[in-house]
Protein backbone atom coordinates (compact mmCIF):
# COMPACT_ATOMS: atom_id res chain seq x y z
CA UNK A 1 0.00 0.00 0.00
CA UNK A 2 1.19 3.34 -0.68
CA UNK A 3 2.40 5.74 1.74
CA UNK A 4 -0.69 8.06 2.77
CA UNK A 5 0.05 11.72 2.40
CA UNK A 6 -1.18 14.48 5.26
CA UNK A 7 -2.44 13.97 8.56
CA UNK A 8 -3.58 10.65 9.96
CA UNK A 9 -7.09 10.37 11.52
CA UNK A 10 -7.73 9.24 15.02
CA UNK A 11 -11.51 8.09 15.89
CA UNK A 12 -10.98 8.54 20.01
CA UNK A 13 -13.47 7.14 21.68
CA UNK A 14 -13.98 8.52 25.65
CA UNK A 15 -16.59 10.11 27.18
CA UNK A 16 -14.09 12.41 29.49
CA UNK A 17 -13.27 15.32 28.35
CA UNK A 18 -10.31 15.98 29.90
CA UNK A 19 -8.65 12.70 28.90
CA UNK A 20 -9.84 13.88 25.07
CA UNK A 21 -8.09 17.41 25.25
CA UNK A 22 -5.11 15.80 26.71
CA UNK A 23 -4.51 13.50 23.97
CA UNK A 24 -4.86 16.08 21.68
CA UNK A 25 -2.59 18.23 23.24
CA UNK A 26 -0.10 16.26 23.38
CA UNK A 27 0.11 15.18 19.73
CA UNK A 28 -0.08 18.18 18.76
CA UNK A 29 2.99 19.68 20.77
CA UNK A 30 4.64 16.31 20.04
CA UNK A 31 4.02 15.85 16.62
CA UNK A 32 2.97 18.50 15.23
CA UNK A 33 0.77 18.54 11.90
CA UNK A 34 0.80 14.75 12.20
CA UNK A 35 -2.56 13.69 13.36
CA UNK A 36 -6.19 14.69 13.02
CA UNK A 37 -8.35 13.52 15.84
CA UNK A 38 -11.82 13.25 15.88
CA UNK A 39 -13.37 12.55 19.35
CA UNK A 40 -16.59 10.47 19.77
CA UNK A 41 -18.32 10.10 23.36
CA UNK A 42 -21.48 8.25 22.21
CA UNK A 43 -20.15 4.91 21.38
CA UNK A 44 -20.95 2.74 24.33
CA UNK A 45 -17.83 0.86 24.95
CA UNK A 46 -17.44 -2.64 26.92
CA UNK A 47 -15.93 -2.45 29.73
CA UNK A 48 -14.58 -5.24 31.81
CA UNK A 49 -13.55 -6.10 35.19
CA UNK A 50 -10.38 -6.61 35.46
CA UNK A 51 -6.68 -6.01 37.20
CA UNK A 52 -4.86 -5.50 33.74
CA UNK A 53 -5.42 -1.54 32.18
CA UNK A 54 -4.23 -3.57 29.03
CA UNK A 55 -6.82 -5.90 28.76
CA UNK A 56 -9.64 -3.47 29.35
CA UNK A 57 -8.49 -1.38 26.85
CA UNK A 58 -8.21 -3.38 24.28
CA UNK A 59 -11.79 -5.61 24.83
CA UNK A 60 -13.56 -1.94 24.77
CA UNK A 61 -11.61 -1.44 21.75
CA UNK A 62 -12.87 -4.88 20.08
CA UNK A 63 -16.20 -3.73 21.08
CA UNK A 64 -16.07 -0.36 19.66
CA UNK A 65 -14.91 -1.73 16.54
CA UNK A 66 -18.13 -4.02 16.01
CA UNK A 67 -20.07 -0.82 15.97
CA UNK A 68 -17.96 1.36 13.45
CA UNK A 69 -17.07 1.86 10.03
CA UNK A 70 -13.59 1.78 10.77
CA UNK A 71 -12.49 2.66 7.53
CA UNK A 72 -12.85 5.93 7.94
CA UNK A 73 -10.07 6.33 9.98
CA UNK A 74 -6.24 5.01 10.44
CA UNK A 75 -6.51 4.04 14.01
CA UNK A 76 -9.17 4.21 16.16
CA UNK A 77 -8.10 4.30 20.12
CA UNK A 78 -9.33 3.89 23.37
CA UNK A 79 -7.58 4.83 26.30
CA UNK A 80 -7.87 3.21 29.82
CA UNK A 81 -6.01 4.74 32.88
CA UNK A 82 -6.19 4.60 36.92
CA UNK A 83 -4.40 5.81 40.07
CA UNK A 84 -3.12 3.10 41.71
CA UNK A 85 -2.14 3.33 45.44
CA UNK A 86 0.81 1.31 47.01
CA UNK A 87 -0.51 1.35 50.77
CA UNK A 88 -3.97 0.39 49.36
CA UNK A 89 -2.82 -2.39 47.29
CA UNK A 90 -3.65 -0.76 44.31
CA UNK A 91 -6.72 0.74 45.27
CA UNK A 92 -8.57 2.68 43.28
CA UNK A 93 -6.80 1.20 40.22
CA UNK A 94 -9.49 0.28 37.58
CA UNK A 95 -12.28 1.54 39.43
CA UNK A 96 -10.68 5.13 39.92
CA UNK A 97 -13.30 6.93 38.24
CA UNK A 98 -16.44 5.07 40.11
CA UNK A 99 -14.63 5.50 43.08
CA UNK A 100 -13.90 9.28 42.64
CA UNK A 101 -17.77 9.61 42.04
CA UNK A 102 -18.57 7.97 45.13
CA UNK A 103 -15.59 8.80 47.62
CA UNK A 104 -14.00 11.55 46.32
CA UNK A 105 -10.60 12.77 46.95
CA UNK A 106 -11.51 13.31 50.70
CA UNK A 107 -12.61 9.35 50.96
CA UNK A 108 -9.03 8.77 49.28
CA UNK A 109 -7.62 10.62 51.32
CA UNK A 110 -9.43 9.36 54.69
CA UNK A 111 -8.23 5.39 53.63
CA UNK A 112 -4.56 6.97 53.49
CA UNK A 113 -4.94 8.43 57.07
CA UNK A 114 -2.09 7.84 59.30
CA UNK A 115 0.08 5.81 56.43
CA UNK A 116 3.45 6.89 56.06
CA UNK A 117 3.67 4.69 52.55
CA UNK A 118 2.19 7.29 50.24
CA UNK A 119 3.61 5.85 47.05
CA UNK A 120 1.21 5.68 43.96
CA UNK A 121 1.26 5.60 40.37
CA UNK A 122 -0.64 6.68 37.35
CA UNK A 123 -1.04 4.02 34.93
CA UNK A 124 -2.50 4.13 31.60
CA UNK A 125 -3.28 2.20 28.07
CA UNK A 126 -3.69 2.71 24.53
CA UNK A 127 -5.38 0.75 22.88
CA UNK A 128 -5.31 1.27 19.19
CA UNK A 129 -5.83 -0.17 15.44
CA UNK A 130 -3.22 -0.33 12.60
CA UNK A 131 -5.03 -1.72 9.99
CA UNK A 132 -7.08 -4.94 11.23
CA UNK A 133 -4.44 -5.27 14.04
CA UNK A 134 -4.82 -3.98 17.65
CA UNK A 135 -2.05 -3.66 19.73
CA UNK A 136 -1.48 -1.55 22.75
CA UNK A 137 0.89 0.53 24.38
CA UNK A 138 1.38 1.30 28.40
CA UNK A 139 3.10 4.97 30.11
CA UNK A 140 3.28 5.35 34.36
CA UNK A 141 4.15 7.97 35.96
CA UNK A 142 4.61 7.46 40.27
CA UNK A 143 4.81 9.81 43.10
CA UNK A 144 3.62 10.06 46.09
CA UNK A 145 -0.26 11.37 47.23
CA UNK A 146 -0.43 14.45 49.14
CA UNK A 147 -2.09 15.14 52.55
CA UNK A 148 -4.49 17.05 51.49
CA UNK A 149 -6.01 18.34 47.96
CA UNK A 150 -3.97 21.43 46.33
CA UNK A 151 -4.67 22.74 43.00
CA UNK A 152 -7.37 23.85 40.51
CA UNK A 153 -5.75 22.62 37.13
CA UNK A 154 -5.96 19.40 35.95
CA UNK A 155 -8.80 16.80 36.33
CA UNK A 156 -9.98 13.63 38.56
CA UNK A 157 -6.96 12.61 40.94
CA UNK A 158 -4.58 15.41 40.10
CA UNK A 159 -5.09 17.48 43.08
CA UNK A 160 -3.31 14.79 45.34
CA UNK A 161 -0.78 13.28 43.37
CA UNK A 162 2.56 14.93 43.25
CA UNK A 163 4.78 13.15 40.66
CA UNK A 164 8.31 11.48 41.39
CA UNK A 165 10.87 14.96 41.59
CA UNK A 166 8.41 17.44 41.91
CA UNK A 167 7.10 19.46 45.10
CA UNK A 168 3.65 20.16 43.67
CA UNK A 169 0.30 17.90 42.66
CA UNK A 170 -0.13 17.97 39.16
CA UNK A 171 -3.31 20.58 39.71
CA UNK A 172 -0.99 23.08 40.65
CA UNK A 173 2.15 22.26 37.82
CA UNK A 174 0.02 22.58 35.24
CA UNK A 175 -1.37 20.53 31.85
CA UNK A 176 2.07 21.75 30.54
CA UNK A 177 4.37 19.87 32.40
CA UNK A 178 1.83 17.41 33.15
CA UNK A 179 1.28 16.59 29.29
CA UNK A 180 5.02 15.78 29.08
CA UNK A 181 5.55 13.35 31.88
CA UNK A 182 2.16 11.66 32.73
CA UNK A 183 1.37 8.14 32.22
CA UNK A 184 -1.18 9.40 29.06
CA UNK A 185 2.01 11.18 27.60
CA UNK A 186 4.12 8.38 27.42
CA UNK A 187 1.58 6.01 26.64
CA UNK A 188 -0.06 7.84 23.74
CA UNK A 189 3.34 9.16 22.10
CA UNK A 190 4.50 5.29 22.17
CA UNK A 191 0.88 4.11 20.01
CA UNK A 192 1.90 7.54 17.61
CA UNK A 193 5.17 6.68 17.03
CA UNK A 194 4.04 3.12 16.49
CA UNK A 195 1.12 4.63 14.04
CA UNK A 196 3.24 6.88 12.24
CA UNK A 197 6.14 4.39 11.28
CA UNK A 198 3.96 1.43 11.10
CA UNK A 199 1.63 3.70 8.45
CA UNK A 200 4.81 5.03 6.36
CA UNK A 201 6.65 1.18 6.42
CA UNK A 202 2.87 0.73 3.96
P1 LIG B 1 -13.66 6.74 29.20
O1 LIG B 1 -13.63 5.30 29.70
O2 LIG B 1 -14.92 7.08 28.48
O3 LIG B 1 -12.44 7.08 28.39
P2 LIG B 1 -13.36 7.37 32.02
O4 LIG B 1 -13.13 8.63 32.78
O5 LIG B 1 -14.44 6.45 32.52
O6 LIG B 1 -13.61 7.73 30.47
P3 LIG B 1 -11.37 5.42 32.75
O7 LIG B 1 -12.34 4.33 32.95
O8 LIG B 1 -10.07 5.13 32.05
O9 LIG B 1 -12.00 6.62 31.92
O10 LIG B 1 -11.10 6.07 34.16
C1 LIG B 1 -9.97 6.80 34.39
C2 LIG B 1 -10.12 7.53 35.71
O11 LIG B 1 -8.86 7.52 36.39
C3 LIG B 1 -10.46 8.98 35.47
O12 LIG B 1 -11.87 9.19 35.40
C4 LIG B 1 -9.81 9.65 36.69
O13 LIG B 1 -10.64 9.53 37.82
C5 LIG B 1 -8.56 8.78 36.91
N1 LIG B 1 -7.44 9.32 36.14
C6 LIG B 1 -6.81 8.72 35.10
N2 LIG B 1 -5.87 9.51 34.58
C7 LIG B 1 -5.90 10.65 35.30
C8 LIG B 1 -5.20 11.87 35.23
O14 LIG B 1 -4.29 12.09 34.30
N3 LIG B 1 -5.50 12.81 36.11
C9 LIG B 1 -6.43 12.63 37.04
N4 LIG B 1 -7.16 11.53 37.19
C10 LIG B 1 -6.91 10.53 36.31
Amino acid sequence: MAHRPGRLRILLVTGNRNKAREIEEILAESFPGAFEVEISGDIEKLEIQSEDLAEIALIALRSVLKKIDRGKWDSVVVEDSGLFIEALKGFPGPYSSYVLRKIGLEGILKLMEGESNRRACYRAAVAYTIDNETRVAEGEVCGVIAEKPRGSRGFGYDPIFIPEGYGETFAQLGEGLKNRISHRAIAIRKAAQDLLSSIKRQ
